[in-house]
């Protein structure tokens, strides 16, 4: 039998991780990543697209062990000219990681697609899978600050770009809303519908469904086109024990409403996936996950090794 095509809902480090696995149980050619870019920033006039680097740079094995995102063996000199002068350093851009930026920012000025770009960028890093950022229209996730402990009472109310909420404000402050500035406007980048279409086995990462998944599903026509594959789709929680693996999605989902447990991303994803896989940690909720209808697959999920990854992979692929 061929190998099956497989098309995996993306935002950043979980679901590189996944991708990790799926190509090592499948052909990369068979494998294709809708990837989020509500995180996207322009910053010293560069265009950066951080889950679509974290993606590249992890399947290329050249990601940062210590951070999840960035290259392994940077040097920060050019940040370090950026603070001398006063400049925006709070956000952190290696050396090596620059020329991306660089080089992305320069093809968009040539009219390149962001589309156009992340395929030149991920062939010249040898990925033989195909990473299609879900929109190349401007989509950004915007979050609006509530009243908390840590943050400065100027915060409370004001709306910030994700990355001011993430990074700048290293995920600390509690949040109201989060919106998808751009999405009603934004068309599905080109092929992404018929990879979700033409997929045996359609998958969502785990990662973040409030600021990861979502933005993928705000473009127009993704949702539905998702719920359409339905019976082919399998998800993997990204909240194990209560707790994400990494990032603010258990505060997140709570601040917003939901409940932090896999039995809430149950209740999200349940009109969406077939099935979610679940840890071991998880097993006494099976039951709840499946009233939530959703059948439960209960698995080793945290991939702390590339062979937990490719095991996962096995699990998912086979439903
Ligand atoms: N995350 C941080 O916590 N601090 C940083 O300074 C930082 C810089 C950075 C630069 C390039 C890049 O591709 C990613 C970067 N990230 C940084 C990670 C990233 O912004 C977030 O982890 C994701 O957007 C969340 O999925």
């Amino acid at each position: 039998m061929s190998e099956p095509l497989v098309t995996v809902l993306a935002g950043g480090v979980g679901a590189a991780r996944m991708l990790s696995g799926i190509v090592q149980v499948v052909d990369p050619a068979n494998v294709t990543a809708i990837v989020n870019v509500g995180d996207d920033l322009e910053l010293h006039g560069l265009r950066i697209s951080p889950d679509l680097d974290t993606i590249t740079y992890t399947l290329a094995g050249e990601i940062n062990p210590e951070t999840g995102w960035g290259l392994r063996g940077e040097s920060w000199q050019a940040m370090e000219s950026v603070k001398r002068y006063g400049g925006i350093s709070w956000f952190g851009l290696g050396d090596r990681d620059l020329g991306t930026h660089l080089y992305r920012t320069q093809r968009f000025a040539e009219g390149a697609t962001l589309t156009e770009v992340t395929a030149e960028i991920t062939d010249a890093w040898g990925l033989g899978l195909r990473l299609l950022p879900v929109t190349d229209d401007r989509l950004r996730t915007m979050v609006t600050l509530a009243p908390g402990v840590d943050g400065p009472p100027e915060d409370v109310g004001l709306e910030v770009g994700f990355q001011e909420y993430f990074v700048q404000r290293r995920h600390g402050v509690p949040v109201s809303a989060v919106r998808f500035d751009g999405a009603a406007a934004a068309a599905p980048g080109p092929d992404v519908l018929d990879a979700l279409a033409d997929a045996d086995r359609v998958v969502l990462a785990p990662s973040n469904p409030i600021v990861s998944i979502d933005p993928v599903l705000a473009v127009p026509g993704v949702r539905e086109a998702l719920i359409a594959r339905r019976g082919d789709t399998v998800a993997v929680s990204p909240i194990v024990a209560g707790s994400a693996l990494k990032g603010p999605a258990d505060r997140l989902l709570t601040e917003l409403g939901h409940e932090a447990t896999v039995v809430g991303v149950a209740r999200l994803y349940a009109p969406l996936a077939e099935a979610l896989v679940i840890d071991h940690a998880d097993v006494d909720l099976a039951d709840a996950v499946a009233a939530e209808g959703i059948r439960p697959i209960v698995a080793e999920s945290v991939m702390s090794t590339p062979e937990i990854a490719a095991a996962l992979a096995r699990t998912v692929l086979a439903g």
